[in-house]
């Protein structure tokens, strides 16, 4: 890697919750982490897990200003622990998928000359011609969805062009919904980022292309020629392609720090901008996942993804542009319940201790003695479902279970899950298949435990890979017990 001795790089998250920033040096050796917390340390934004949920229940967003504001918070903590803002060689990063941020007319402007001698948010609170970002778990969009897949010829000529049928948290239908329900706020945008290029505008001071990676879960971008689709443009908005800018490669250098870092925060002038790209695909390239491994991420949101040559575009699941190697590509599925129903369950199962969520899963056995349920807290993404299912070993289904059975369910239903939608979309989970976890409860050595378990009850060789998951002899048969009925 590139840079002295001294030298070191800047990575950004700015994810559902939090943003979140390390320090790596040349060996890619985290030196300093810092993060802020929405809810906690920005309580004037009255978020919920960093986000609002509208009377609908369906429409969710982040207030654009809060990203802001978390940006001052962050950089100041980081100045007041004495970083040497000096040293760094080059920023980039990652942010929740498929939110969107929409510009006012004359922000770049404001972008452009951005006075060092002030907070961001102060500069740049006139800059959002809507107040609220919507976001990935936004899932008000329904009748966009039908018309975008109506519009080019159906759900499965959609996923051949952009890699996914609609969706509603894709930007493409969350752009056409607030095109048709606010056409001043519409009217009055100048350019539309995703939350990844929002986030390197940031320190650019001007606005930054969307990278091929994250502009993949838009559904409006045909991830083969890696350009715009018009068709796609046309059935979402007027006039798309000048309000989306310019697409780029996700490893592209797009310029240097603005002044406002160099002189706020000791930046040098030469400090690189690269590309950000969304949380999934960014995850992709940290773990330098290679070919035949399956990452988990477990996270506000869930997600199994894996690198591939070969893409075949389904109704079912995502293929966006690789952020690696531009020859290939990710396959990714997502499941909007990952840590709310583990936190839920903790709290309810487990006074709110992990310690204690922990210990129930190593004094329940594998298999939960046939018990197995699905906690679908909000309108899950795969399947489409709601509400929560519970099983015992007669496939009856029951109303509750004991507490430690509760935690033990719960976690053994979503990595089920996990494997039945791989492997419905004809991903090989073999029995040498690395297995690599990411996100915030793969830190708990319990949760990963349990599937190491399994693989150990099943073969008494030790694995040699990192984790590998290992499931029921028949995963499908044991879901299928839950879905007939
Ligand atoms: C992926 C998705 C989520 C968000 C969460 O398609 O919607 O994983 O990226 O940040």
């Amino acid at each position: 890697m590139a840079g002295g001795a001294d030298s070191c790089f800047l990575g950004f998250d700015f994810s559902t919750q939090q943003l979140k920033v390390i320090a790596v040096d040349g060996n890619l050796e985290v030196i300093v982490q810092s993060s802020v917390q929405f809810d906690s340390e920005l309580p004037e934004f009255r978020t919920r897990g960093g986000v609002h949920i509208h009377d609908d229940k369906l429409t969710v967003t982040s207030p654009a200003l809060m990203f802001v504001k978390a940006l001052d918070v962050l950089l100041e903590k980081m100045r007041n622990a004495g970083f040497d803002f000096s040293r760094v060689k080059a920023i980039s990063g990652s942010g929740q998928q498929h939110g969107s941020v929409f510009w006012r007319k004359g922000a770049r402007q404001t972008l452009n000359h951005l006075d060092p001698q002030k907070h961001l948010h102060l500069q740049l609170q006139e800059c959002f011609a809507l107040q609220d970002c919507p976001v990935w778990m936004d899932s008000s969009t329904s009748d966009q969805c039908q018309f975008l897949e109506a519009a080019v010829g159906g759900a499965q000529r959609l996923a051949d062009i952009t890699g996914s049928r609609a969706y509603e948290r894709f930007t493409g239908s969350q752009i056409a919904k607030i095109y048709r329900s606010k056409p001043e706020e519409f009217s009055e945008t100048e350019r539309i980022s995703l939350i990844s290029s929002f986030a390197s505008s940031l320190f650019l001071g001007d606005y930054a292309p969307i990278d091929f990676s994250d502009g993949s879960g838009m559904n409006l971008m045909d991830i083969f020629e890696r350009r715009w689709s018009q068709v796609c443009l046309d059935a979402a908005a007027p006039q798309l392609a000048e309000r989306l800018g310019d697409l780029t490669p996700s490893a592209a250098v797009l310029g240097c720090v603005s002044l406002y870092y160099t002189e706020r925060f000791g930046f040098a002038p030469s400090c690189k901008v690269v590309a950000f790209t969304g949380d999934n695909p960014g995850s992709l390239a940290g773990m330098r996942l290679q070919e035949g491994d399956l990452a988990v991420s477990l996270g506000t949101s869930d997600t199994v993804f894996l690198w591939i040559r070969d893409p075949r575009p389904s109704t079912e699941g995502h293929i966006f542009c690789n952020p690696v190697d531009c020859g290939a590509y990710m396959a990714l599925i997502c499941f909007k319940n990952g840590s709310f129903p583990r936190e839920r369950i903790r709290d309810e199962c487990a006074g709110g201790s992990w310690e204690r969520f922990s210990a129930a899963l190593r004094s329940t056995p594998m298999g939960n003695h046939g018990n197995l349920g699905m906690y679908f807290d909000v309108m899950e993404i795969t399947p489409p479902a709601a509400g929560v299912h519970r099983f015992n070993a007669e496939g009856q289904r029951v109303s509750w279970f004991e507490q430690d059975v509760e935690i033990r369910a719960l976690l053994e239903g979503q990595f089920l899950a996990k494997r039945v939608h791989a492997e419905k979309l004809g991903y090989k989970i073999l029995a040498g298949t690395r297995v690599l976890a990411t996100g915030g409860a793969s830190s708990n050595k319990d949760i990963l435990q349990l599937w190491r378990q399994k693989q150990e009850h099943r073969s008494p060789r030790r694995s040699e890979t990192l984790q590998n998951l290992s499931w029921p002899s028949d995963p499908h048969q044991e879901l299928k017990r839950f879905t007939r009925r």
